[in-house]
């Protein structure tokens, strides 16, 4: 048996959390053959509950599970952390700005990231779910001088994967038939799920559909699909984006089937400005993940990308003075 990681989860009472620690806990990240500690973070208001999550952890006798630790201290979570999903985040409230949920947020991910820096493993591999996810992630890896800031990555996996099904359901083929999907940019509405290089069964994308579905109906489908959800359901998506998070980790730890997309630090690829959390188009090898470069980007691209690059400028902006 492989020595036991020890996996983080913030939020790890709400309702993400209680699809995704589960699955963590049987092998669904990174196989049935490792085992876990769970260390789970909330805070003082739902420690009942979270204590109610572990409760059902232990009755469902997870042959991988080693341990679980459930805390409300930050340095007590991230201690010697190998995994960590950031997944607890501060909702917008009644009034609230988005200004004000950027710095809500900061305040959050600024105690965290020092944290990771101060406990983590030197290797740790950071999620961050919890929204506005990007710029979460840069404000944490701002706060961790320590780390090398690509450990810091933003979940755009649950966009990516949405983009897949809405391909695949209109050309009437499945997931598995479809390779090289990009989203690009932020988790928000202005983030570009691109079909340029997309191929279907082998055939690009773009020849087996209208250029017209594709800019009015897929894209903004895409984009206000978690809209949709909470329109449907009552509430945000929740295993879905669970499932996300879980293929996110396993690519990145164990390797990708090719292209996925990751929010990752900028270093200028495609143009891009160096210092946000853009969604790249990446490969996933032993433990690393690597931008997919040369892709040609046409105008309807360039546009598209420099908008949803544009919306993380200003985020960053509204939190510079929280970016350590
Ligand atoms: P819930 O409100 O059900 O759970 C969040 C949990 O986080 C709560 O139990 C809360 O007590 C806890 N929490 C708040 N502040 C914390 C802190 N400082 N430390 C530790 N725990 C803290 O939300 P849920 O539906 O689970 O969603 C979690 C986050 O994921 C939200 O920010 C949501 O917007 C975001 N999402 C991100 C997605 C993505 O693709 N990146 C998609 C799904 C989801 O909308």
């Amino acid at each position: 048996m492989k020595d036991p990681v020890r996996i983080t989860i913030t939020g790890a009472a709400g309702q993400i959390s209680y699809s995704l620690a589960f699955r963590i806990a049987s092998g669904d990240m990174l196989g049935k053959d490792q085992p876990v500690i769970l260390q789970l973070l909330e805070i003082p208001p739902a420690m009942d509950a979270l204590n109610g999550v572990v409760m059902e952890l232990n009755d469902c006798a997870f042959p991988l599970v080693q341990d679980i630790v459930a805390t409300d201290d930050a340095n007590v979570a991230f201690k010697d952390s190998d995994y960590a999903l950031l997944v607890g985040a501060r909702p917008r409230g009644p009034g609230m700005e988005r200004k004000d949920l950027l710095e809500a947020n900061a305040a959050i991910f600024s105690v965290q990231g020092k944290a990771l820096n101060d406990n983590a493993s030197r290797n740790v591999k950071v999620l961050v779910v919890g929204n506005p996810a990007n710029t979460n992630a840069l404000i944490a890896s701002c706060n961790a001088p320590e780390l090398d800031q690509g450990q810091f990555t933003a979940m755009m996996r649950l966009d990516h994967n949405r983009s897949l099904t809405q391909l695949a359901q209109k050309v009437g083929k499945h997931v598995t038939d479809v390779e090289s999907m990009i989203v690009w940019g932020n988790h928000s509405a202005t983030q570009y799920p691109d079909l340029a290089h997309c191929k279907v069964g082998g055939k690009p994308a773009l020849e087996l559909i209208e250029r017209e579905w594709y800019e009015n109906d897929f894209i903004p489908t895409v984009q206000q699909r978690g809209a949709a959800i909470i329109k449907a359901r009552g509430a945000s998506s929740a295993a879905s984006a669970a499932s996300a998070a879980i293929d996110h980790m396993r690519d990145w730890a164990l390797g990708s089937d090719g292209i996925v997309s990751m929010g990752i630090p900028s270093e200028g690829s495609y143009g891009i400005e160096p210092g946000i959390i853009y969604s790249y188009p990446v490969i996933c090898k032993n433990g690393h993940y690597e931008i997919v470069q040369g892709l040609e980007v046409d105008d309807f691209s360039r546009g598209r990308m420099k908008a949803t690059e544009d919306e993380l400028r200003e985020e960053r902006a509204a939190v510079e003075h929280l970016l350590g």
